[in-house]
């Protein structure tokens, strides 16, 4: 008797338990929210602003398919640009020339694609059923949509030319090998004005943009990833070269040992866009964008215009395939639903929209195409570069002591003005990584209209936006995020940034101490209303997390 009323009881309670899987699963699959894949002709111009306006094309193709892989495609290899030879240079001008050529209203065309970028930012696609519109920055959207558009773009010019194995190059910029041809100045592909295109239909280069910044262009000057708008003077290689290592090394080891650090914060169907930027989309990405070509690269509006854009982004993608191999139990995919399973629409090489999820965009293998090897020796630089260096005298635990204990703890709400902001924070030294990955969690209201830009630093108080290096030890990484044009000015949302810190600490021989002293070094904007910063802080902590 009791055996069988046990039974029905375990029977009850298996019935129970699936139903309660049953409803959760539900609730799970109601809940999703990944973006649909936009329909083109929903892209408005924002907020009447004609200036800012990409919605060129009165779509008139067949209706928007679905992207199938081609296997049947030859492996393309992107090479690193400096090293490509004259041949190529030719192909890839000729490729440009034929986009260059087609009108406007082809979604093929030069104009058409550089507008596509644009038309995903800067308050343009918008959903009937979604109160904000798309927007492809300052989240985990940022590379995967990135990669997609290089993709359809390096297809498009290979149709164009009637050669499959065609591939964009990369610009290698995070390379500081010192032999010529130098990898991180402006390679030859897009830096001349003249075709090697025997039959093109006029003598500039179709790789080429007059707007470049004077001094990018000067030969043999290369990238810079901080104060890169000064006068124009000599460059100290050494200088610049750890600085720029050091950078890399910071962004991708040590503040990017997650996805959530990496790619930015999540953002789902509904969400307010843009509003967390991962650590390579802040630096270097970034300020490369600004180095080279300071009036069209660095609008979202007019961004890809510029040709090299292309080869940029390309390097961009390559740092991500490069990310994933980096030691750290958590640099993998991020296998969120709703990010999977966002969709964007692009041009094919026929010209007609075609939707692809993320999750398509994730083999490198089945997309065809891979990277020409190059190495990436700041990834195992540290300690023993003589070039890294403190910016601070070697503290004592005495130093570090009295430095914590004259210190203010965070304490709520804070209005973040142009000069630096110092507080503590609690750490946990003795949790191991398998509690996840030490991160400083930032919250903030941010102003959406200015610029925003912290450089931050650890035991170091006295540093300032421009006058400490980010070649210091003590830099950990930063926060930033860029204007958006076309939103309400009343719209002041939340921002979240995270950052990996456990890697530098142990560099600086800090890891075993409770409490960190974090500095936000801000670079001077205006503020967008007399009398209020734009920045409120909203919340600082340290946080320890898998994602
Ligand atoms: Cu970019």
């Amino acid at each position: 008797m009791s055996s069988s009323r046990s039974s029905v009881d375990m029977a009850s309670i298996v019935v129970l338990i699936l139903a309660v899987v049953s409803i959760t699963l539900t609730l799970q699959v109601a809940d999703a929210k990944p973006f649909p894949a936009p329909d083109l002709k929903l892209c408005q111009m924002a907020f009447n602003d004609t200036s800012e306006n990409c919605c060129t094309l009165p779509y008139t193709g067949a209706p928007l398919r679905k992207f199938a892989f081609k296997p049947e495609l030859p492996m393309r290899v992107r090479q690193a640009a400096h090293l490509v030879d004259d041949a190529f240079i030719a192909k890839y001008q000729r490729a440009v020339e034929l986009m260059k050529a087609l009108p406007e209203t082809d979604g093929r065309s030069f104009v058409a694609q550089y507008r596509l970028h644009c038309a995903y930012c800067n308050n343009h696609l918008h959903f009937p059923e979604n109160e904000y519109p798309l927007e492809i920055h300052q989240t985990w959207l940022f590379f995967v949509w990135h990669r997609l558009y290089l993709y359809f773009n390096e297809r498009i010019l290979a149709k164009l030319i009637e050669d499959d194995t065609f591939a964009l190059p990369y610009w290698n910029w995070d390379n500081q090998d010192g032999t010529n041809p130098l990898p991180n100045e402006i390679p030859k592909v897009w830096a001349s004005n003249i075709t090697i295109f025997p039959n093109a239909i006029n003598k500039t280069s179709s790789l080429f943009h007059e707007t470049r910044n004077p001094c990018a262009g000067i030969p043999g000057r290369i990238v810079e990833f901080q104060n890169i708008l000064g006068p124009c003077l000599p460059q100290n290689y050494t200088e610049v070269r750890a600085q720029s290592s050091h950078l890399m090394w910071t962004q991708t080891v040590s503040a990017g040992p997650t996805p959530s650090t990496w790619h930015g914060a999540s953002y789902r169907f509904g969400d307010f866009g843009g509003v967390g930027m991962g650590t390579m989309e802040a630096r270097p990405h970034g300020p490369v964008h600004v180095w080279t070509n300071i009036r069209q690269m660095s609008t979202n509006k007019d961004s890809a215009s510029d040709p090299i854009f292309f080869g940029h982004h390309a390097n961009v993608d390559r740092l991500w395939e490069h990310w994933l191999t980096l030691p750290g139990k958590y640099r993998k995919h991020i296998t969120d639903p709703d990010y999977l399973n966002t969709a964007f629409t692009f041009y094919d090489e026929d010209g007609e929209q075609v939707s692809v999820t993320v999750k398509e965009a994730l083999d490198l293998n089945l997309l065809r195409y891979k990277y020409q090897e190059m190495p990436a020796k700041w990834a195992t630089q540290g300690l023993n570069d003589p070039t890294w260096t403190f910016c601070s005298p070697t503290p004592t635990p005495a130093d570090d002591a009295a430095l914590i204990a004259a210190t203010p703890r965070f304490n709520g709400s804070l209005a973040i003005l142009s000069g630096p902001t110092t507080f503590k924070l609690k750490r946990r030294p003795s949790l191991s990584a398998r509690h996840g990955e030490e991160m400083l969690e930032l919250k903030a209201k941010l102003d959406f209209h200015t610029q925003h830009m912290q450089n931050i630093f650890a035991f170091l108080p006295n540093s300032t936006y421009q006058n400490t290096s980010i070649g210091c030890m003590e830099f950990i990484g930063c926060m930033f995020s860029i204007p958006h044009v076309g939103m309400s000015p009343d719209l002041k949302p939340e921002f979240t940034f995270r950052i990996g810190i456990r890697r530098k600490l142990e560099l600086m021989g800090r890891a075993h101490l409770k409490d960190i002293v974090i500095t936000l070094a801000g670079e001077k904007s205006a503020p967008p209303i007399p009398g209020e910063s734009g920045f409120e802080l909203t919340s600082a902590k340290i946080i320890y997390s898998k994602k």
